[in-house]
């Protein structure tokens, strides 16, 4: 069994639209030597026809910070997964810890998220993560093996060869202070036990999970030499573009 490595810049609501294409101008051309990594940039909504179109002819991938459950109707303000998958999204990050705390983002909604993706084709990185309280307790393994089982209830087997998931201590985000690899890798096992209980032990060890909060050149190549962790979900440190292809090397 062998995981494909993936890099996952997330912008959050960092960038403007000339920023954005700016950038991808200058990171696409160096990422074509890194063939053993995926590379994904995900921004905010405004910014995806710009990123779609700058990333053409080059080895990124572009996702969507966020989504909405249903394909069309009067939900003013929402984005539709269908019109992500029409401009050319291929990812789409559901419930991140930011969605869950500043916007009240349940399991419910992650869940509902996720299907709507799956069923427009696209490709969606579920967020797990982890209350600030719970990180040294018991309820630990029973607060991340609850999300992975309600983020995806109804998803089948044949979709999880689509699905990636993402830890994200809350801790850790934004902090500068990664968690250390070997606890995360702890979180990390329990998430891929989980999904062999769900589904079986083939769809657990194809599925890639990824380990975000605080990932930093100076971590990366420890985070990702862990067994459960595969990827990485980078925001501070990706805004800057040549710290995202150094990220990319470390990863390759
Ligand atoms: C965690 C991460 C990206 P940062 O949210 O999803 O952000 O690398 O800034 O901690």
């Amino acid at each position: 069994m062998s995981r494909r490595p993936i890099v996952v810049g997330n912008w959050k609501m960092n960038k403007l639209p000339s920023e954005a294409a700016a950038y991808i101008k200058e990171v696409g051309p160096m990422l074509v030597q890194y063939e053993g990594v995926d590379t994904v940039l995900a921004g905010q909504d405004v910014l995806l026809d710009a990123m779609v179109y700058a990333a053409r002819n080059t080895p990124i991938c572009i996702g969507a910070e966020n989504v909405y459950w249903e394909d069309r109707g009067a939900y003013t303000g929402e984005t539709s997964p269908a019109a992500l998958a029409d401009l050319g999204i291929k990812m789409v990050i559901i419930g991140h810890s930011e969605r869950r705390n500043y916007f009240r983002e349940t399991d419910e909604m992650v869940n509902l998220k996720t299907l709507a993706v799956l069923r427009n084709g696209l490709m969606p990185i579920v967020a797990i993560d982890e209350a600030v309280q719970l990180e040294s307790s018991n309820d630990h393994a029973h607060w991340i093996v609850n999300q992975v089982v309600e983020s995806l209830k109804g998803v089948t087997e044949a979709d999880m060869a689509n699905v990636m998931l993402a830890y994200e201590p809350t801790a850790a985000i934004g902090s500068g202070q990664a968690m250390s690899p070997e606890i995360a890798q702890k979180s990390l096992w329990i998430i891929r036990q989980t999904v062999a209980d769900m589904f079986n032990q083939a769809v657990a060890d194809n599925l890639r999970i990824l380990y975000g909060g605080s990932v930093k050149p100076t971590n990366v190549y420890d985070i990702l030499s862990q067994p459960d962790i595969d990827g990485v979900l980078v925001g501070d440190a990706a805004l800057d573009a040549s710290t995202f292809i150094e990220l990319v090397s470390l990863a390759e």
